[in-house]
């Protein structure tokens, strides 16, 4: 009976172990061939790829065109997630979260929002310190940071210029040499009083210059008027005779829409090298609702236009635009749980993990 059951089962597993790897083997094709059908290949814009990390695979950026590119001169599309304001939610600028970002959040980059007023970096300069932590914890990790500059209530960038002259001056002498810097000089440039020609382009001028006697060739991002969101007047009067710039654009998925994209569209035909340095799936008040479908149409048109992104932002006070539910993780350490997670938490792990795109949400609601 024993010998019977042996000889018997024998064959049967056999089989069973034949099947099991061919269907395995034709499931394998299978993802793998509709991956690379996929215009969201899974294989591009990763934070690690083969145990390197973004900045080992891509080195010192560079704009060529429109497009920026690594040391190589491909077109690359970086993307990830910004702090919040450094003086409210500037715990989060630490090597935890930072790791955690890009070992489960699939980031790439990292953005230190350093305000400088609303007491921001001009009345507390302690706050340099959360940017160095940001600075240093991407380097360890591997990740592209941006040290955002982050004007928005003194409206016009010149009234903290000489600030951000010594702010600049600092941080590029520190870190000029690392690929990883990246340094956007003025957030959100705003009202009508506050235009392109006469306060923002002087004021990139001097700042770009200041950098550039200590850091020849990273990244420079420039903000637009009107918040970030009028590129065209950038386009109509760019800054010349200077390399590796770019040009800020922000949107948020609930307040902006079709104008906001065919003022992208038109900048770009006139050459403009756009980064999209924040954006948010909310309103523009960084409350009122997660608006999917709408932040995904414009992340597909990013993505056909290779526009880099950093979506608004890592904290836990419970704006919509939050990406960690109201008090969770308050010690900041990472290592965050589905529980931890708001909706758009749950929403922007997914799109920077691959899993999610606009053909899939649609399938999905
Ligand atoms: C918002 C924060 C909010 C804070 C406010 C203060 O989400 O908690 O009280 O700033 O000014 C921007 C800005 C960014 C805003 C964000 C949402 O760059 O600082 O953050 N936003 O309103 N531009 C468009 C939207």
């Amino acid at each position: 009976m024993k010998n019977f059951s042996l000889n018997f089962n024998l064959p049967k597993k056999k089989n069973f172990k034949k099947i099991f790897i061919s269907a395995a083997a034709i499931i394998f094709c299978a993802m793998s061939f509709s991956c690379k059908k996929s215009k969201y290949d899974s294989d591009t814009r990763l934070a690690v790829e083969n145990g390197k990390t973004v900045v080992e695979r891509y080195g010192k950026l560079q704009v060529i065109g429109t497009n920026l590119c690594d040391q190589n001169g491909n077109p690359v599309q970086l993307r990830g997630m910004s702090s919040h304001g450094l003086q409210w939610c500037g715990k989060y600028a630490n090597k935890n979260v930072i790791t955690w970002l890009r070992d489960d959040w699939n980031c790439q980059a990292w953005r230190a929002a350093l305000y400088t007023s609303a007491g921001g970096y001009v009345s507390n300069r302690a706050l340099k310190r959360k940017v160095i932590d940001s600075v240093e914890a991407c380097i360890d990790a591997g990740m592209y940071v941006i040290i955002d500059w982050h004007v928005i209530n003194e409206h016009d960038p010149l009234l903290y210029k000489n600030q951000a002259i010594e702010f600049f001056d600092e941080m590029s002498k520190l870190y000029g040499d690392k690929p990883n810097v990246i340094y956007e000089i003025c957030n959100e440039p705003n009202t009508d009083k506050v235009t392109w020609d006469n306060n923002i382009k002087p004021y990139a001028e001097e700042i770009i210059s200041t950098i550039r006697k200590n850091d020849s060739d990273n990244l420079i991002i420039v903000g637009t008027p009107r918040w970030s969101s009028d590129v065209e007047a950038a386009a109509a009067n760019p800054i010349l005779n200077q390399k590796n710039i770019m040009y800020t654009f922000h949107f948020y998925a609930g307040s902006h829409g079709k104008d906001y994209k065919d003022g992208v569209t038109a900048a770009l035909k006139k050459g403009l090298p756009i980064f999209c340095t924040e954006w948010g799936c909310t309103k523009a008040t960084g409350d009122g609702g997660v608006f999917e479908k709408e932040s995904l149409e414009w992340l597909e048109f990013f993505r056909e236009n290779n526009i880099s992104w950093i979506n608004w932002s890592v904290n836990n006070k419970g704006e919509d635009s939050s990406v960690l539910n109201y008090n969770a993780d308050r010690n900041a350490e990472g290592h965050w749980q589905e529980k931890d997670l708001s909706k758009a938490g749950k929403f922007m792990r997914r799109v920077l993990r691959n899993e999610l795109d606009l053909k899939k949400w649609k399938k999905e609601n």
